[in-house]
């Protein structure tokens, strides 16, 4: 049975008005086993990000209704916080398709089930990495984690719980300290944060930079703290942008290997902590000074992930 209620609707699992608990479902079992109830003061929407998507919601209840009960996975339905989602292009994530098909093969037809990334997987390329107030955001696909300094496991998220207007697997993200902002770039566009709050005007090109009109996308963006300067990797060369100016600076780009040593590969994500420029290629990590353009340490993907198993 499927019914919507507000406040007391005779099952003593009272509602709770607007937002809080938006609706809840009974497992398998006789009588009120498998309902679902639907809390009549939510607004609910059919794909608007003003309200609560009620495809989202029922089958998040149908999953208890069919004896699924929540997953520690962000990104499942299963997952018991509420996240926005589009219904038109909803592709039921490889938890949940796991979770409800314990004994079968998970291979069915249709678009493939997103998987959650993983801090512990050594082969993992990160999309972009940047600073935000203090803070270190990891981005990969449609997650990001968040680091802490005093905490020692980073969170992840996903990235719409914060950003809702943010596009999913960026190329390249930094923090200009200059205008306290995060820029998130994906392919010629780029979109700036004041926090969680797209500026005005925003996205706008890569030209909106000074980039040439022949940079379709970037691999990466670091901001020195030292120069105030950002620079964008494209390829195997990099820009150097004056925050400051809010010019691009002569003389580039510049060939990679002129100031990072022992890169081969193209760059993937680059930031700095503590002093140290961190760049990534591929799951490798390089740790550098800027100032000397020395090269200390290859760490693993993982070093500030800090996978943790137990
Ligand atoms: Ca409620
Ligand atoms: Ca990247
Ligand atoms: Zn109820
Ligand atoms: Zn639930």
């Amino acid at each position: 049975m499927i019914s919507f209620g507000s406040r007391e609707h005779g099952d003593y699992y009272p509602f709770d008005g607007p937002d809080g608990t938006l609706a809840h479902a009974f497992a398998p079992s006789p009588g009120i086993g498998g309902d679902a109830h639907f809390d009549e003061d939510e607004t609910f929407t059919f794909r608007s990000n003003n309200g609560y998507v009620l495809f989202l919601v029922a089958a998040h209840e149908f999953g208890h209704s069919l004896g699924l009960s929540h997953s520690d996975d962000p990104g499942a339905l299963m997952y018991p916080v509420y996240s926005y989602g589009n219904p038109d292009t909803f592709v039921l994530p490889r938890d949940d398709v796991n979770g409800s098909n314990p004994d079968k093969d998970p291979i069915q037809p249709g678009p493939t089930p997103p998987t959650t990334p993983d801090a512990c997987d050594s082969t993992l390329v990160l999309d972009a990495v940047t600073n935000l107030r203090g803070e270190m955001l990891f981005f990969k696909d449609s997650f990001f984690w968040r680091s802490y300094p005093q905490s020692n496991k980073p969170q992840q998220s996903l990235i719409r719980n914060f950003w809702p207007e943010a596009p999913t697997n960026i190329d390249a993200a930094y923090e200009s300290q200059e205008s306290d902002r995060i820029f998130l770039f994906k392919n010629h566009k780029v979109w700036a944060f004041n926090a969680y709050t797209l500026e005005r005007g925003y996205p706008k090109t890569l030209t909106s930079f000074g980039l040439p009109r022949t940079v379709k996308k970037i691999d990466a963006a670091l901001y020195d703290v030292k120069s105030r300067k950002t620079l964008f990797f494209v390829g195997n060369k990099y820009y150097s942008y004056d925050e400051a100016r809010k010019t691009m600076d002569q003389g580039f780009p510049k060939r990679l290997d002129e100031t990072f040593t022992g890169l081969t590969g193209k760059v993937t994500a680059a930031f700095q902590y503590r002093g140290f420029t961190y760049i990534y290629s591929g799951p490798q990590m390089f740790e550098y000074s800027l100032r000397t353009k020395r090269l200390f340490r290859v760490l693993p993907n993982s070093y500030f992930l800090r996978c943790t198993k137990y």
